[in-house]
């Protein structure tokens, strides 16, 4: 039977219902990776830099594309419960986005959903698996859900393989959320699942050089990526409409860095070498990681002052 791990950050080490928690080498649970500024010299570069945790990088959101704005800000709204925290139209790009969370984008994890002028439809693909959403309670949920018009397309009930009760939602565009039931999270907004073809590269490639980058605290408290290996499977389509996570950092130059390192031995390319975006200013990074999936790196900075 094919199962998954889920991928979360060695600070957290709380028995796992279902998943396989994949602690980092010489790692120890609860030991708190978390960086303190200043609390040691940056002399070892982005690699050392990555690998030491002297950064704090947090998941700041997730970027994919909708064929109706108003219908996705509708759904998320009233069958989730999220707020739109901030849209902003950019018409010489013709494009328009809105951002939808549980909680202030200074704090929260947050969808970005991006609408392109005249593109009503796009292509999941496969490898995108799903978001997920924590609630103490998955049947009221779900029954909120269908009373508001929503589609679940998995009943509540516990997850194949555990305890942990589970729903799935499916939201306007075909884009799935899972719905765990979880007592009361700061970060509803759980989790970004992706189909990842080689389990151990991606481990090493997300843990060993671009430390935390999995979760930045217990996985009941922050946004984790759950990265799947279904057996003997190395190829998803990816289809158009996920875009990628963005992850902020103290420093785009040596977290590129390291990840330029982690590239040359695993796979995967930095797309965009760090600095700051013509116009705006704020400092960013991206790549992709050896399955594809992407990746933006933000100056935690420029982003606060974005948000302003
Ligand atoms: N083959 C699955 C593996 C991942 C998986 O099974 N995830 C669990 C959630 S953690 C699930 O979807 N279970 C379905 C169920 O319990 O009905 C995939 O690629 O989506
Ligand atoms: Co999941």
């Amino acid at each position: 039977m094919a199962f998954h791990r889920c991928f979360l950050s060695p600070m957290t080490a709380k028995a796992a219902d279902l998943c396989t928690r994949v602690i980092g080498e010489g790692e120890q649970a609860g030991s708190g990776r978390r960086a303190r500024a200043g609390m040691q010299p940056r002399s070892q570069g982005g690699l050392g830099w990555s690998r030491e945790n002297m950064d704090n990088k947090r998941m700041l959101h997730a970027v994919y594309r909708v064929g109706d704005l108003d219908r996705t800000i509708k759904y998320y709204t009233e069958c989730f419960g999220m707020k739109l925290l901030r849209k902003r139209d950019v018409p010489d790009e013709k494009y328009t986005n809105a951002f939808l969370g549980f909680g202030s984008e200074t704090t929260n994890f947050a969808v970005e959903l991006t609408y392109n002028y005249g593109v009503y439809k796009y292509d999941i693909g496969e490898g995108f698996g799903h978001f997920a959403i924590a609630n103490e309670d998955v049947y009221k949920l779900a029954d909120n859900i269908k009373s508001k018009g929503g589609k679940i397309t998995r009943e509540p009930g516990p997850v194949k393989g555990g305890s942990t009760v589970i729903a799935f939602a499916q939201d306007p565009d075909g884009y799935l959320f899972e719905l765990i039931q979880r007592a009361e999270t700061p970060e509803p907004l759980c989790q970004v699942m992706l189909r990842v073809g080689d389990l151990e590269r991606s481990i090493k490639f997300y843990e060993k050089y671009t430390i935390a980058m999995l979760g930045y605290a217990d996985e009941d408290k922050t946004t984790v990526l759950e990265l799947t290996y279904n057996y003997g499977r190395t190829e998803y389509s990816k289809g158009n409409a996920y875009a990628q996570v963005a992850i902020g950092t103290n420093d785009v130059y040596k977290s590129a860095e390291a990840v330029d390192l982690a590239t040359r031995e695993l796979g995967g390319k930095i797309l965009r070498q760090p600095g700051p975006l013509p116009g705006i200013n704020t400092k960013i990074a991206s790549f992709v990681d050896p399955d594809g999936w992407k990746v933006v790196l933000v100056d935690h900075a420029d982003f606060l002052k974005e948000l302003q």
